[in-house]
């Protein structure tokens, strides 16, 4: 089925320049980029993006990194991409996600207290929906 997810380039990500090296990958993959845009995230947009987290101790950390700099955040679709571009992403942690992911690959324990992972990929169609609306509230 030919579904849609919300993909985010973290602050960490557009830091080091890898916006190109992140979308070529979904773009080589076979999905296709829909939606596209540079910003800065709202207080608002991450306390509803990151709700789930609310009340964990990384949730603070999580959401001070998530302001401190731009972010990408993209729509793309596909059969299977939300199941598919975390697949690509690798798992949450960095050090441990499998070489060939985005995480794998391009990320690393940077030594503080929240993971800086580089994206942020929908766990579900309900988040995706939930997701996509939150950063593309426009439509
Ligand atoms: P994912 O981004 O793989 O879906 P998640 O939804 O469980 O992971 O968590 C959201 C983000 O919060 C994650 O990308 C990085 C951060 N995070 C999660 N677990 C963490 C932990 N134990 N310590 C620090 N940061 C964490
Ligand atoms: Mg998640």
């Amino acid at each position: 089925m030919t579904e849609r997810t919300l993909v985010l380039v973290k602050p960490d990500g557009v830091e080091r320049g890898l916006i190109g090296a992140i979308i070529a990958r979904i773009e080589t993959k076979g999905y296709t980029v829909e939606r596209l845009e540079l910003l800065r995230a709202t207080p608002e947009q991450l306390a509803a993006h990151y709700a789930e987290h609310e009340g964990k101790p990384f949730y603070p950390p999580l959401v001070e990194f998530m302001s401190e700099g731009p972010l990408v955040a993209l729509v793309a679709s596909g059969h299977g991409v939300i199941q598919g571009f975390r697949s690509l992403a690798g798992t949450t942690d960095p050090t441990t996600a499998a070489p060939g992911t985005i995480r794998g690959d391009l990320g690393r324990d940077w030594g503080l207290n929240v993971q800086k992972n580089l994206v942020h990929g929908s766990d579900s169609e309900e988040s995706a929906a939930r997701e996509i609306a939150i950063w593309f509230p426009e439509g």
